[in-house]
């Protein structure tokens, strides 16, 4: 959920940057945290890392501008991709108030992206009524067999309305697009809650990087890990086609 910090007289989001292990999300977050101006971002946190592979998440909160009269804060953040830690990407997308899906648009790594686009469409079902937005970046434009962002959206049956955006995020192309669009669509649906007069119901203290990185450290005392759904309507369809 946003949250309006009385205190520091902010609205916060959260833009949780989704997808398979070795899609380029670390990437998305170094590059932004390399062109954005250093007063207005917090410096990029990340817990734990092994290898250059995100173990819990990455950590990037950014000033963006206004929304009517308050200023914007948005914490970007990446989740883990590999399957075994599926299980820690579950929190981060409940908190998630606009998600950037990101892949490699590889043919051959069409499967991995579907895999994770379905888990990703299962977590958000959960979170029905509430709906919010999603964009896909088809991420590693550079490769020879990497699929235009309409082809991919099309093998990924993503719903019609939704952005795909090509980018070559280790050269630093389409990141920021993506971040302008990502922050645009959250912006969109604070606007609309704070026209409607609805500020006070979001009331509230942001969660910091520090305490975030807590409650998913008790995740870890916990005996089951559960590895993250499918969508199984989604798969089926998948395989019709
Ligand atoms: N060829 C190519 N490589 C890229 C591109 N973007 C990122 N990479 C590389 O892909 C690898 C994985 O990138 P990461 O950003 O660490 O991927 P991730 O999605 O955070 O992976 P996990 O943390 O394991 O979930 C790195 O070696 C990046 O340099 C791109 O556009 N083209
Ligand atoms: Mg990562």
């Amino acid at each position: 959920m946003p949250v309006f910090d009385p205190i520091r007289r902010c609205l916060v989001a959260r833009v949780v940057y989704d997808g398979p292990a070795f899609g380029g999300k670390t990437t998305n977050l170094q590059q932004i945290t390399a062109f954005f101006p250093a007063e207005r971002r917090s410096e990029l946190f990340t817990p734990a890392s092994l290898k250059g592979r995100t173990m819990f998440f990455d950590w990037l909160e950014i000033q963006a501008g206004k929304v009517g009269v308050y200023p914007l804060r948005i914490q970007l953040l990446t989740v883990p991709g590999q399957g075994e830690r599926s299980y820690r990407r579950r929190p981060l997308l409940e908190s998630a108030d606009g998600v950037v899906f990101v892949c490699d648009s590889s043919f051959v790594h069409l499967p991995i992206a579907k895999k994770s686009y379905s888990q990703l469409r299962a977590a958000l079902r959960k979170r029905l009524p509430r709906v919010i937005p999603v964009l896909i970046q088809a991420n590693k434009q550079d490769k020879e067999d990497a699929l235009p962002p309409e082809e991919l959206g099309l093998a990924l049956r993503v719903p019609s309305g939704v952005q795909v955006l090509g980018a070559r995020a280790a050269a630093g192309e389409g990141v920021k697009d993506m971040l302008v669009s990502a922050i645009r669509s959250v912006a969109v649906e604070l606007q609309q809650q704070i026209s409607e007069g609805k500020i006070h119901q979001i009331m509230g203290q942001s969660q910091t990087a520090d305490e975030l990185f807590e409650v998913m450290l008790a995740l870890e005392d916990e005996e089951d890990h559960p590895p993250m759904e499918s969508d199984e309507e989604y798969d089926a369809a998948i395989v019709e086609h």
